[in-house]
């Protein structure tokens, strides 16, 4: 700073006066704080880059001199995942560090962190300036179903299910088209009788989808059934399907569905569709129990042992001779007009694809005293089924036998 001071006589006679030139030096102090080039820094990124990707590159100044405390050095970034980037001290360079960053834009569109410098070469006065890094949504999610297996039962027409037929996948991609899903069969929709809906997943059919039943099907059940042998019981899967299994496997179309999304590159999982025409599911049977009242959580289980399906009850009814049309041949000895009380029971019979009966089971109940003496079948579909029960039985008896042979041998070889 330079001026002058002025000396001057204030004397009545004389007015003399002399002037000196006065230069006083200023010693800079750090008395300034960095700062930013930018009020803010905003990036757009994809949310899958990379190790070593470029975020951006800050720079600040400071107007103290660079040998007292005006030496700026870049020295943190604060906020969410910045552990994830690296912060070059002296050119201010922004970069990811690592491949597992955790920027994710399904988690958040953008992520706001500080970037700071310090003057005196980082260790005195602080600046920050607000980093934002806003992420570009990437098809990195995959559309999924909410389960593997959908199952439906066709209606008496033929024509549509008993519920409407909906699957759907949901893709949890944050923006379009990276989260549009499009479904499509891919396998099993033999002579498009199945219409998929692309957009809402809805399961139709273009004609009336007849089962295929007798020698008929021989073909198509094989080829399905093949295709549905990862899905059948362990059980059954070792010791063969018995002869009920392949009728009503069979009857059972499976279809492949698959979900895709719009996104580049497409990403897709698949499910599948068991289609059950309504015969093969249920049966509606009509059943003779002892006892006048019988228990029906009772009378459930046991038929639920018998039929190896799900029993619900529709009536119980006392029965009388000749009730319903029921012969009265087919009741036992001592069905004709003695003292035993009987009761009428109608159930439905639903069975699942992995219907078990186990004969044991059966025994430990008939043992039980009364509680169920005699099964008889009304229908004609009922008796068809009475006869499929016990072919069932008859093959198992078969394969036990057999194991029994084995077990009989191993023991006479060793
Ligand atoms: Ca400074
Ligand atoms: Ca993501
Ligand atoms: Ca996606
Ligand atoms: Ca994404």
């Amino acid at each position: 700073v330079h001026f002058q001071i002025l000396a001057q006589e204030l004397g009545p006679a004389t007015n003399l006066s002399t002037l000196v030139n006065v230069t006083v030096y200023l010693a800079d102090v750090n008395d300034n704080a960095p700062v930013f080039e930018q009020n803010d820094y905003i990036v757009d990124l994809p949310e899958n880059m990379t190790a070593g990707t470029r975020v951006v590159q800050v720079h600040a100044t400071d107007v103290d001199t660079a040998g007292l405390g005006g030496r700026v050095r870049y020295t943190q970034i604060l906020g969410p995942h910045n552990t994830s980037l690296n912060l070059d001290p002296a050119s201010g360079v922004v970069t990811v560090a690592i491949n597992n960053h955790g920027f994710d834009r399904e988690a958040m569109p953008e992520y706001h962190l500080y970037v700071e410098a310090r003057d005196d070469d980082g260790i005195g006065n602080r600046a920050q300036v607000p980093l934002v890094i806003r992420l570009i949504d990437v098809n990195d999610e995959t559309p999924t179903f909410e389960k593997p297996l959908y199952e439906f039962i066709l209606a008496a027409d033929l024509r549509n299910f008993t519920v409407p037929a909906f699957i759907r996948a949901t893709d949890g991609d944050a923006e379009a088209p990276n989260n549009e899903v499009r479904y499509e069969l891919i396998y099993g929709n033999y002579e498009n009788k199945f219409f998929l809906h692309p957009i809402t997943g809805e399961l139709k059919l273009n004609a009336p989808l007849v089962p295929r039943t007798g020698s008929q099907s021989a073909v198509g059940g094989l080829r399905r059934r093949r295709q549905t042998s990862g899905v059948l019981p362990p059980n059954l899967a070792s010791t063969g399907t018995t002869s009920q299994q392949q009728q009503k496997e069979s009857d059972v179309f499976v279809l492949t569905a698959r979900a895709f999304d719009l996104g580049v590159p497409v990403r897709y999982s698949t499910a599948t569709i068991r289609v059950y025409p309504p015969e093969s599911r249920t049966r509606t049977v009509t059943f003779i129990v002892p006892g006048s009242d019988p228990d029906r959580k009772k009378v459930q289980d046991t038929l639920a042992d018998i039929t190896g399906g799900r029993v619900i009850i529709q009536e119980v009814r006392p029965y009388r001779t000749g009730d319903g049309g029921i012969p009265t041949d087919l009741i036992g000895a001592g069905g004709g007009g003695s003292g035993t009380e009987r009761s009428v029971v109608i159930a439905t019979i639903l069975y699942d694809a992995d219907s078990v009966v186990d004969i044991a089971k059966i025994q430990q109940r008939l043992s039980i005293n009364g509680t169920v003496t005699n099964i008889i079948s009304q229908e004609e579909r009922s008796a068809i089924l009475y006869k499929a029960e016990n072919r069932v039985l008859f093959w198992l008896l078969i394969f036990l036998a057999i194991l029994l042979a084995l077990g009989i041998l191993t023991l006479l070889l060793c």
